[in-house]
């Protein structure tokens, strides 16, 4: 694990870890700033990595657009998942984002839960800004 300039270099991608909590809207919002996007998660490597670092984190996965039809935000296609058990559920009809919670057994971690909610968060690009 290779510290630079406030990015992670994992496995050739490029990882910001904010270190204060924003609802999911604005975490994304600073990931573009940044030249990034929220965390897209591609492997058990990558999720692993991810819980490392101890932190519930949004990642870059909505169903906003419409409901139960998750997408990664960069437009990747949704293969590999690590929901919890009976999640996503959309509890109150009103939980559109996803996070990485941080849980004894790591292998089935991500929720749905309000986007509005804080959270820390995760961006991801390569090693080229765009
Ligand atoms: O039981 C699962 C359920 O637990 C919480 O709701 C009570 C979660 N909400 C938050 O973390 C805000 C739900 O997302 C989760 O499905
Ligand atoms: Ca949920």
């Amino acid at each position: 694990l290779l510290y630079l300039e406030g990015w992670v270099d994992f496995s050739s991608r490029c990882y910001y870890i904010s270190c204060q909590q924003k609802n999911w809207f604005e975490s994304q919002q600073d990931c573009k700033q940044r030249g990034a996007d929220l965390a897209i998660i591609n492997s058990g490597e990558e999720q692993e990595f991810i819980n490392n670092l101890n932190k519930r984190i949004w990642i870059g996965l909505t169903d906003t657009d419409k409901e139960g039809s998750w997408n990664w935000v960069d437009g990747t296609n949704l293969t590999i998942r690590f929901w919890k058990q009976n999640e996503p559920n959309d509890a109150g009809g009103k939980e559109d984002c996803a996070e990485s919670a941080v849980e004894f057994n790591p292998q089935m971690i991500w929720n749905d839960i309000p986007c509005e909610l804080q959270r820390y968060w995760v961006c991801e690009r390569g090693p080229e800004l765009n």
